[in-house]
């Protein structure tokens, strides 16, 4: 069925996980009615999940006046009162619209073994949580007002706990939604796979999608899972089947249900088999939502859609299972042409989906993405520690609409890391060297702990299991060299100590295992090893789980705070736009007076302000920065840079603004 939905009110983001950062929220301040300001509602309350069946709650939504940039679903997954469950069990997030008995799925996500948080084991306890972001941006329509949200709990035995808060971020969408239709929805019913023809006609029949007047794109969003196992194929939970979507006659996508991370669970470890990779989900994680892209021909008023799961047979006890939904989704053209967003801070982070590489003294890592029409090819990312130096990276590449990319940072300046609760930031601008469209989402913000500071000198402690074939470790420093490493060792169950020396810097040390089992897993039968770092003088400085699953990684520095840190890499000479005035870079008309300058230089801009902030940085002759500040965009001008303590000389100034450069050289005189 298609449900015409008022309101131009959407964002369309293809993460390819539907998960953003809790921590990364947009950073800028909340006033009235701008676009940026966060309206958040809260449906469920740390609702307890003790039994099989749906706890409904009534949501109070905004109307339908202002309209929404994005709207996502922060789903918070904690212990029942009573405690958290052992088992692995499914829970289903829906919105119900109750006057057509439609069941809209909104995420999904399964319970960890959750003895180890119950029992306070392992670095838990019953105050253990986890938030899960869902891109909820395509039910705008359906999101709004009174409404019935479904948590569906899949479990026998109790329990856990689940918090329901919806963050309705105030601007304009990429593309308004025209139509959300529900293709394919078994809810909480598994989908028994006898076989593939009695299965694709009783679950995935062929449908015929009627398309609004004015569709220019539209995309399916599919979410599945497997279940059972104990059969001849381990189907449906622990084997990797395809599905692929047939779109008038022509097969246009093809996916793998599957997760292959499950062994890197930032929740770990936990009790049963939370390491062994499973058909699109893991213990204590989200099954995935994929995005599929689809530009219909003109005009066209329906496709004909058909969703099969690939063909095959098995034998055994236990029937496969799938839970699966699907969404057909229609919009009208693009809003924006240009918008680049930071979508996440991955490091340095607090967030949990980020824990297994966290925290961190070397490079960040930000996600950057695309929601305007137009591919981005360029921009500048500014990052640093807020109230400390900002840096500039320049990113070039090519991201389609919905796209997005990891880019690895140039390290930055610690020492601004020493106020007592430091922020770190990063912020998009520029994108091809031109103005972004949407300013709200540029800039995110995170929390961070410092690592660990450990003896220049001291002794990586490792005893092997059965399999050290299957283990390695190395340590690289803040440039990524590896300046240690073991990559074979003398024998099963044999201690290793290699004495490593490190001068004072930020390293990361690295232990693979190839099987995913790490060092001690109760399903296979090769015994524990142990992973130490020892002083050389005696004692033991860290101890790390033997329970690892795929990759164990630890951050630290030696000889230094985090702090005191200073890196090999200097952010500040990497992003001076050498190339003002080449191709893409469009100039920054400003005016600079006087020069000579005596004791203050004043820099105006002739024409319009500028869209995003301001840096200007002064470099003498030699390369060296010797003064650096970044301007607010309402700082207003002219602005005046006192040139205290600077010798007289000639200066190389160089200004930003998103993607807008200019430099000048400027004299000072006594
Ligand atoms: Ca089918
Ligand atoms: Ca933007
Ligand atoms: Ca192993």
């Amino acid at each position: 069925m298609n449900f015409p939905l008022p309101f131009q009110n959407h964002l369309a983001w293809m993460l390819c996980f539907g998960l953003l950062g809790f921590g990364a929220l947009p950073s800028g301040t909340a006033s009235a009615a701008t676009p940026g300001d966060t309206t958040w509602v809260r449906a469920h309350d740390a609702r307890d999940l003790v039994w099989n069946e749906a706890y409904d709650a009534y949501g109070e939504f905004p109307d339908a006046s202002t309209s929404y940039g994005r709207i996502l679903l922060y789903f918070t997954l904690g212990c029942a009162s009573s405690g958290c469950s052992d088992w692995d069990y499914t829970v289903l997030l829906s919105l119900v619209d109750t006057a057509t008995s439609t069941e809209y799925e909104l995420g999904r996500c399964i319970t960890p073994y959750g003895g180890y948080m119950r029992n306070g084991l392992k670095g838990f306890n019953n105050n253990w949580t986890r938030t899960f972001v869902y891109d909820v941006t395509d039910f705008a329509g359906l999101l709004q007002d009174r409404q019935k949200l479904r948590i569906y709990y899949d479990g026998w035995s109790s329990g856990f706990a689940g918090t329901m808060d919806f963050a309705f971020i105030e601007g304009t969408p990429p593309r308004p939604v025209l139509s959300v239709s529900s293709v394919y929805h078994s809810g909480a019913s598994d989908w028994n796979y006898s076989n593939s023809a009695d299965f694709e006609s009783a679950y995935l029949p062929a449908r015929t999608l009627a398309m609004p007047v004015g569709t220019s794109s539209a995309r399916l969003r599919v979410t599945p899972s497997g279940h059972g196992f104990d059969n001849t194929d381990f189907c449906a939970e622990f084997c990797e089947r395809d599905y692929s979507v047939r779109i008038n006659g022509t097969e246009r996508f093809r996916q793998s249900m599957w997760r292959e991370d499950c062994g890197y669970n930032p929740v770990y470890p936990q009790a049963g088999t939370w390491l062994y990779d499973r058909a699109n989900w893991c213990p204590g994680a989200e099954a995935w939502t994929h995005f599929h892209e689809y530009t219909p021909e003109s005009g066209a008023a329906s496709v004909a859609l058909d969703l099969d799961i690939d063909a095959y047979s098995w034998s055994g006890p236990q029937t496969p299972s799938y839970l699966l939904d699907a969404s057909w989704v229609c919009y009208g053209a693009f809003n924006h042409i240009l918008d680049a967003e930071l979508l996440d801070i991955l490091s340095p982070s607090t967030e949990t989906e980020h824990a297994r590489f966290n925290p961190s003294c070397g490079r960040p890592l930000v996600r950057i993405g695309n929601n305007g029409s137009e591919p981005l090819t360029s921009c500048t990312i500014a990052y640093g520690i807020v109230g400390g130096t900002v840096c500039y990276q320049p990113w070039s590449g090519n991201l389609l609409y919905g796209e997005s990319e990891e880019v690895a940072l140039n390290n930055i300046s610690w020492p601004d890391a020493g106020s007592l609760s430091p922020r770190f930031f990063a912020r998009v601008e520029g994108p091809n060297g031109s103005s972004d469209e949407v300013a709200w989402n540029n800039e995110k913000q995170t929390r961070f702990d410092r690592v660990p500071v450990y003896e220049n000198s001291f002794v990586v402690w490792m005893r092997t299991n059965a399999r050290p074939d299957q283990n390695a470790w190395t340590i690289r420093n803040d440039l990524g060299e590896v300046v240690a490493s073991r990559t074979v060792f003398d024998g099963p169950f044999l201690l290793h100590e290699d004495t490593v020396y490190l001068p004072d810097g930020c390293y990361h040390f690295q232990l693979t295992d190839q099987a995913k089992d790490g060092l001690e897993f109760f399903a296979n039968a090769d015994g524990t090893g142990i992973l130490r770092f020892a002083r050389t003088s005696g004692g033991f400085l860290a101890s790390f789980s033997a329970d690892f699953g795929t990759q164990l990684d630890h951050n630290f520095t030696t000889g230094l705070e985090q702090g005191g840190v200073n890196s090999s890499e200097s952010c500040e000479v990497t992003g001076l736009p050498d190339d003002v005035g080449g191709m893409g870079i469009a100039a920054l008309t400003l005016l600079i007076y006087p020069n000579p300058a005596r004791e203050s230089l004043m820099v105006e801009w002739i024409t319009a302000q500028p869209s995003a902030g301001l840096q200007i940085t002064l470099r003498n002759l030699a390369g060296a920065t010797v003064w650096q500040r970044a301007f607010d965009v309402d700082q207003g001008g002219p602005l005046r840079i006192a040139l205290d303590g600077l010798v007289p000389g000639l200066y190389v100034l160089d200004a930003w603004s998103g993607g807008q450069r200019a430099r000048q050289l400027v004299a000072i005189e006594y």
